[in-house]
């Protein structure tokens, strides 16, 4: 089973393959250095294309090849800056990533249930934004999502700390707010969130769930992710405008690229 972030895998590589401490004199502080390996090792465990195993310079070359910057293997501020605070000064280049082999739903209809719920929203706040963000996606293609109460959905979506039953336990509050399964049998097409963040409607301070719904659905529903910082699946989450938040043309192409568009 594949899951929509290449977080995992990380823990089984080898060490010992730490980036070359840059001078200081390059504007690169240890803690920043740090950080870099560790997002790195997070979101770049494997050669793209081989899936083997990368030290921690071809996996910065992945990440600069991605966000299509000089691909030298070497820390700056620039880089940093993309790791740190995700939406500023990346090159607007629109593209949508599609899992390897390009899994989907074949039937027209994708059942859902929210198996367990988070105590920063109420129960009927929870069963409206996934509502809302299943039809963020919906109404772009010719799929429906139908929710049930009971029995085995192809998406089951719920709230869960730390070790929750799959091989990707949560890490506490802050870094990964929430992971999602590609479209398959079994965990295929789950959705988790971590129930350390604390979710918001946007009435109030924390994590949009809106926003993180409608990205980890995107996974769900066998998208990767986007280089376009206007996408919904851009891998990282910034404070986002409820109100004002809709899918980008990149998200629609993605979506539209797998299943059609909507005809009725
Ligand atoms: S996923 N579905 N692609 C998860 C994705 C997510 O959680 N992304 C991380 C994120 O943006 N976290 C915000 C808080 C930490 C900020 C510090 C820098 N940083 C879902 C989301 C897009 C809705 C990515 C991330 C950003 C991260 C990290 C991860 C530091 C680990 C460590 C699996
Ligand atoms: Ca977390
Ligand atoms: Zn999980
Ligand atoms: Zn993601």
């Amino acid at each position: 089973m594949q899951l929509a972030v290449l977080c995992a895998a990380v823990c089984l590589l080898p060490g010992g393959l730490a980036l070359p401490l840059p001078p200081q004199a390059g504007g690169v502080t240890e803690p920043e250095w740090e950080h870099a390996q560790n997002y790195l090792k997070r979101f770049y465990p494997y050669d793209s294309k081989t899936k083997n195993a990368n030290s921690l310079e071809d996996r910065l070359k992945e990440m600069q090849k991605f966000f299509r910057l000089p691909i030298t293997g070497m820390l700056n501020s620039r880089i940093i800056k993309i790791m740190q605070k995700p939406r500023c000064g990346i090159p607007d280049i629109a593209e949508y990533s599609l899992f390897p082999s390009s899994p989907k739903w074949t039937s027209k209809v994708v059942t859902y249930r929210i198996m367990s719920y988070t105590r920063d929203l109420s129960y009927f706040k929870v069963n409206q934004l996934v509502a809302k963000a299943f039809e963020m996606w919906s109404k772009e293609i010719s799929l429906n999502f139908k929710r049930i109460r009971w029995g085995i959905a192809d998406i089951m979506i719920g709230f869960a700390r730390g070790a929750h039953g799959d091989s990707y336990p949560f890490d506490g509050p802050g870094n990964i707010l929430a992971h999602a399964f590609a479209p398959g049998p079994g965990l295929g097409g789950d959705a988790h969130f971590d129930e350390d963040e604390r979710w918001t409607d946007g009435s109030s301070l924390g994590i949009n769930f809106l926003y993180a719904a409608t990205h980890e659905l995107g996974h769900s529903l066998g998208l990767g992710h986007s280089s376009d910082p206007n996408a919904v699946m851009y891998p990282t989450y910034e404070d986002k405008d409820s109100e004002n938040f809709k899918l980008s043309q990149d998200d629609i192409e993605g979506i539209q690229r797998l299943y059609g568009e909507r005809r009725d």
